[in-house]
Order: C-alpha cells, then sequence, then structure tokens
C-alpha cells in the first residue's frame, strides 16, 4: 500500500518519520503541507489538530510523528529491533518518546522556532529548559552508544532532529561530548538523510 507522508522539511517531527521510512527502505510519496494547508478543511479532517506530521497508508492515518514510528517498525519491520521486545527497554524507550514531546519540544525545538522562525515565546526559558535536557542526555551517553542500549531504536529517532539542529535556538553543543559523538553515530547509520540546514557543531 503506497505510503504518503504529510509534512514539511524544516519540521524536526517530520524529519523523524523522513529517517525511518529511509532507513526501512520504504517507498513513500511527501506531501508538503505549509502552515496554511494545515488549517483547511481538507488536512483538518486528517488530523484535527492541524500538525504535522501526518501518515498515510491506503485507508489508514496515523497522526503523531512518535506514533507514526512505531506504526511503521510494528507494521513492516516487527523484528527489527527498532523497537525492542523485553518490557523494561520497551518503558526506557517510551521514557525517550515523551521526553521528545516533553523536554525536547518545550526547550530546543522551541529555541529554535522562536530564533529560526520568528515564533512568539520566551527564548530564555526554552533555552535553559535545553541546557538542563541536554546535561542530562550527555551523562547518560557517557556510558552508552546509543540510548538506549548499543543499537539504534526509535528513542535515537525521535530525538536526533531537534538536538542536530539546537544551534540554530542558540543552544550550542560545545560543551555536550557525548551528545555530538551520539549524532555522529546517528548520522553514520546507513541511508541517514540529514534535515536541511544541518548546523556545524
Ligand atoms: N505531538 C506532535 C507535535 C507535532 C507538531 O508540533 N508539529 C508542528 C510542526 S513541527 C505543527 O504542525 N504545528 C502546527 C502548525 O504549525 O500549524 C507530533 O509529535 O507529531
Amino acid at each position: 500500500m503506497r505510503i504518503t507522508l504529510y509534512g514539511t522539511p524544516t519540521s524536526g517531527h517530520t524529519h523523524r518519520v523522513e529517517l525511518l521510512l529511509e532507513m526501512l527502505e520504504l517507498p513513500y510519496t511527501y506531501a508538503f503541507t505549509s502552515a496554511e494547508a494545515r488549517r483547511s478543511a481538507a488536512f483538518l479532517r486528517l488530523n484535527p489538530l492541524g500538525q504535522i506530521p501526518v501518515l498515510a497508508e491506503g485507508e489508514t492515518i496515523v497522526c503523531d510523528s512518535n506514533a507514526i514510528l512505531l506504526y511503521l517498525v510494528q507494521r513492516h519491520a516487527p523484528k527489527s529491533g527498532w523497537w525492542p521486545e523485553e518490557a523494561l527497554a520497551q518503558a526506557e524507550a517510551q521514557r525517550w518518546f515523551s521526553i521528545a514531546a516533553g523536554e525536547l519540544k518545550n526547550g530546543p525545538a522551541t529555541a529554535r522556532l522562536i530564533q529560526q522562525f520568528h515564533a512568539p515565546g520566551d527564548l530564555a526559558t526554552a533555552q535553559a529548559i535545553a541546557h538542563a535536557l541536554f546535561a542530562f542526555m550527555d551523562a547518560h551517553l557517557v556510558e552508552r552508544r546509543f540510548l538506549l542500549k548499543d543499537t539504534p531504536t526509535l528513542a535515537d529517532l525521535a530525538c536526533y532532529s531537534y538536538t542536530a539542529h539546537a544551534p540554530e535556538g542558540g543552544v550550542p553543543l560545545t560543551d555536550y561530548p557525548h551528545i555530538r559523538a551520539w549524532l555522529t553515530r546517528v548520522e553514520c547509520l546507513p541511508r541517514f538523510k540529514p534535515m536541511p540546514g544541518l548546523p556545524e557543531r
């Protein structure tokens, strides 16, 4: 069944889904969905929250980036290791999904929206949330190659894009060597595709 991904190239939420589609080698059509298009009646029928990304596969519609990641793996690559099988590892992966939708969104993603795209908001607060998260992540990655273990999982894809692009929100990664090494490991995975404008670090 043909897959369509609704999103924009500069949305980190969309990018994490693109990464997985590329890495699973699933063919898909990209439907560019501008901010105006997200408010159209046709798009609101797909996602009443008016948010990208949305994934359509035949009659199946899945909204929310992390939900889409899980759907794609369970539907197309259930034994691939992208989502762990053991109970505690699943809980840890879910924790990183929550961090991606919480601290990562409210910190680096929001700082980037304010600084790069002139969205309203409190830049200093978003940057402070980002630094608190990155201090935790950097310590977490001292003894790990990836967020859960030694092989990549959906937790890494959910957290990659907005971490790599944090400098666009005035949050440099200079003080976080283990995060930088982890970003490079993700970028070395087969079929990795960058989000446009990947900052130097
Ligand atoms: N929890 C959602 C959040 C998605 C989200 O915030 N998307 C932004 C773009 S990155 C959006 O569509 N915002 C509404 C808009 O810009 O009109 C997810 O993970 O997919």
